[in-house]
């Protein structure tokens, strides 16, 4: 069954500096994140039916020329949600545009009758899953500006799970480095 998530979009650059994280994590990870599969999800849909998804996806592309200014993001950790046994790259600190962004898919979503888990947001590029052993901690410096979210949709296949962009919002302003 497809499911669907919007997420951010990561700068080539930033996918790079991201793989060398995640090169350099000892003991090695087990499930690295493929470099074309690196994202920051903003909302986890799961399963929706296809009106839903447009009246929503219609929502995205006003929001993306709402935000006028997207202030670029630093990822500076590598952490673990002992949990879900997670490894993952971490921010500086949360800029409000990236709030703001999540919160008003959330509230559109649940408006629409999508059923959203309402968890705290906690803005995370996900480097590996499946960790046994969990990685000393790492601090890096990678800035990185956002031009753009996506809507994605994912598919398990048996050689592992499969994004494929739905849909492209750019924002209309984004900061320059
Ligand atoms: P992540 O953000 O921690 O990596 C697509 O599955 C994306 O949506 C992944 O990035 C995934 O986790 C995120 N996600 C959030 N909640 C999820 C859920 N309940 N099931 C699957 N993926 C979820």
């Amino acid at each position: 069954m497809a499911r669907f998530f919007f997420a951010l979009d990561l700068p080539k650059e930033t996918k790079q500096a991201l793989q060398t994280v995640q090169l350099a994590c000892e003991p090695a990870l087990p499930k690295p994140t493929k470099l074309t599969n690196l994202h920051l999800t903003l909302i986890f849909l799961g399963n929706v039916e296809p009106k839903k998804l447009y009246n929503l996806s219609a929502y995205a592309n006003q929001l993306r020329q709402e935000i006028t200014s997207t202030v670029p993001i630093i990822i500076n950790h590598a952490d673990v949600f002992k949990k879900p046994k997670v490894v993952f790259a971490g921010l500086h600190q949360v800029p409000q545009w990236l709030n703001t962004c999540h919160q008003r898919l959330l509230r559109k979503a649940t408006g629409l009758g999508i059923n959203v888990e309402n968890q705290h947001f906690y803005p995370h590029i996900t480097l590996s899953r499946k960790v046994i052993e969990l990685p000393e901690y790492q601090r890096f410096d990678i800035k990185s500006a956002i031009e753009s979210f996506s809507l994605y949709r994912s598919d398990s296949t048996p050689n592992g799970v499969h994004y494929t962009r739905v849909q492209l919002f750019k924002f209309n302003n984004t900061n320059q480095m």
